[in-house]
């Protein structure tokens, strides 16, 4: 009487917390990286978005400092089944990127210094929903987790949230980036448990 086994909804309860389906709970915020960490430098790093008709507008890092912040707190769902809850940050909206770009495209190619790649609508990225972040629990973000700064785009799969970010080149057609020309899913919503082509 009164158990109730996790997944018995569709959903995995522990604490009073729902979880997006199949997913656990970690503490820890574990690595996941397709190669080795990229090591680049702020006055390297530049941040691209490059629109359909070829117009680019960049920022230096000393430019996306001087932009306004946001200090987001988000969960994170790892296709891999593990969720990071309450997570801080701290970062530039992309909203406020995206401020002086004209654009008709639908869709946003994410490009990662080391050549990671990752694609998703670009509705997906405005309206309070991404960041580029570059603070992690109150200290610049580590290397590992996408140092100096990452995309951040919690409410898909976390490989949505490319780290090293470098760029997006929007684009009329979708375009599959890394894991997703590996079968894993277009679109990546972890609450439609839309891990792989398929689901
Ligand atoms: N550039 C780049 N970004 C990436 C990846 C990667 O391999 N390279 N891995 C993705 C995957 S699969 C996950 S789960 C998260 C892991 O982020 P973390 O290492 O900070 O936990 O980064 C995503 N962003
Ligand atoms: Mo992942």
């Amino acid at each position: 009487m009164g158990i109730v086994s996790p997944g018995f909804h569709g959903r995995s309860r522990a604490a009073g917390v729902t979880l997006p389906p199949g997913q656990y709970l970690v503490e820890d915020f574990p690595v996941l990286s397709a190669g080795p960490t990229p090591r680049i430098a702020q006055q390297d790093w530049a941040f691209v978005i490059a629109t359909e008709s070829g117009q680019r507008h960049q920022w230096s890092w000393p430019e996306l400092m001087a932009l306004p912040s946001e200090q987001p707190t988000v969960d994170l769902h790892c296709v891999t089944k593990w969720s990071k809850l309450a997570t801080d940050w701290q970062g530039v909206s992309l909203d406020v990127l995206f401020e002086d770009v004209e654009t008709g495209a639908d869709f946003a190619l994410v490009h990662s210094y080391g050549g990671y790649t990752t694609n998703l609508p670009l509705e997906d990225l405005l309206d309070g929903k991404a960041w580029i972040a570059y603070r992690y629990d109150g200290d610049d973000l580590a290397p590992e987790h996408g140092g100096p700064a990452r995309l951040l785009v919690p409410h898909l799969y976390l490989w949505k949230s490319a780290k090293w970010v470098r760029g997006i080149q929007l684009t009329e057609q979708d375009e599959p980036g890394f894991w997703e020309s590996a079968g894993y899913h277009d679109y990546g919503d972890p609450w439609r448990e839309q891990r792989y082509q398929g689901d």
